[in-house]
This record gives C-alpha cells, sequence and structure tokens, in this order.
C-alpha cells in the first residue's frame, strides 16, 4: 500500500446507489442494495481494488436501503432496511463461491473483457437474435450495464462509451 495522504479517484460505481450497505469480503468491497433516486435496488456490486473494476454478484431477494450488511466465515448478511413497504425485517445471506468470481459488467461472452464483441452480443440480445437473461439473474446484471433493470440500447451507448475511455 502507497502512503498518499490524499484522496485519490477509482472507477465510478456503475450505478446510483445511496444508503446502501457495505462489505469486505475476500479483498473485494460490496456495496448491497440502496436507493437509485427512483427505487430502492436490489442489486449487489461489486469493487476489486486491485484491478479497479467493478462486477456483479446476485441480487438481494428484497430491494431495500438502509440496510445493515456483516460478514461472518465468509459469508455476507444483508438485515434489515426499508423500501416503499415500509421498515424490513429481512435477513439474506450470500456465500460466493470462491472459484467464481462474479460476472464483469458488460463482459457478455465471459472472456473477462469488454470490448466490441460484447456490444455485438448486446445489440443481438436487444433485437431479438439471441435470448436475453432472465430479470435478476447475475447474467442480466451483467448485461444490463446502466442498471437501471432494463436491457436496452441506452446499455449499448454506456457500453461504447466505457470502452472508448479505456482505449484513450
Ligand atoms: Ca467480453
Ligand atoms: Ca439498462
Amino acid at each position: 500500500m502507497t502512503v498518499t495522504n490524499a484522496w485519490s479517484s477509482g472507477t465510478s460505481m456503475p450505478v446510483l446507489s445511496g444508503c446502501g450497505a457495505g462489505a469486505v469480503l475476500n479483498g473485494q468491497f460490496y456495496v448491497i442494495g440502496g436507493y437509485n433516486g427512483t427505487v430502492h435496488i436490489d442489486s449487489v456490486h461489486v469493487y476489486n481494488p486491485t484491478t479497479n473494476v467493478w462486477s456483479v454478484a446476485p441480487s438481494l431477494l428484497t430491494p431495500r436501503a438502509g440496510l445493515a450488511a456483516v460478514v461472518l466465515d465468509e459469508t455476507i448478511y444483508a438485515i434489515g432496511g426499508g423500501n416503499t413497504g415500509g421498515l424490513q425485517t429481512a435477513n439474506e445471506a450470500f456465500t460466493p463461491p470462491p472459484s467464481a468470481p462474479p460476472g464483469v459488467i458488460g463482459d457478455l461472452n465471459g472472456d473477462e473483457k469488454v470490448n466490441v464483441l460484447d456490444v455485438i452480443r448486446l445489440v443481438g440480445m436487444i433485437i431479438g437474435r439471441i435470448a436475453s437473461p432472465a430479470p435478476g439473474s447475475a447474467d442480466f446484471a451483467v448485461a444490463d450495464v446502466n442498471g437501471d433493470e432494463t436491457i436496452n440500447i441506452q446499455d449499448v451507448v454506456q457500453m461504447i462509451t466505457s470502452i472508448l475511455r479505456i482505449e484513450e
């Protein structure tokens, strides 16, 4: 670790999330649930500080903000919080498989890179040439690049923008 005594910027979160919970497990940072300014979200985003890359983990069962998260014995517990249905008593646990890291956002073909091949695949899903993943699945979150819970042309735009940024 390099001591800088100053803040520096990492890759921004792929979605808006306020009042989500944070947790650290296996050297990765988890941002769990929250509120995106419109709806309470169930998504779980994972930041790898070594690679400076965000990925997605399976979504919460209950969308909510203001929840607590704790880690015990390789398992993350997401407890309480609230959504439009009021305060929640949900207590959900997630144990990531050690050998299968979460999918990199936008990496639709699973080669751990986001490039034009993934753009082609995403367009194929949007025009119906390739089956789209089920909403709520981890594969859906990988394809929903801007995290708005739908897969459409906006995700293509965001993916191309991020590819161009990487290549600058
Ligand atoms: Ca790829
Ligand atoms: Ca989207």
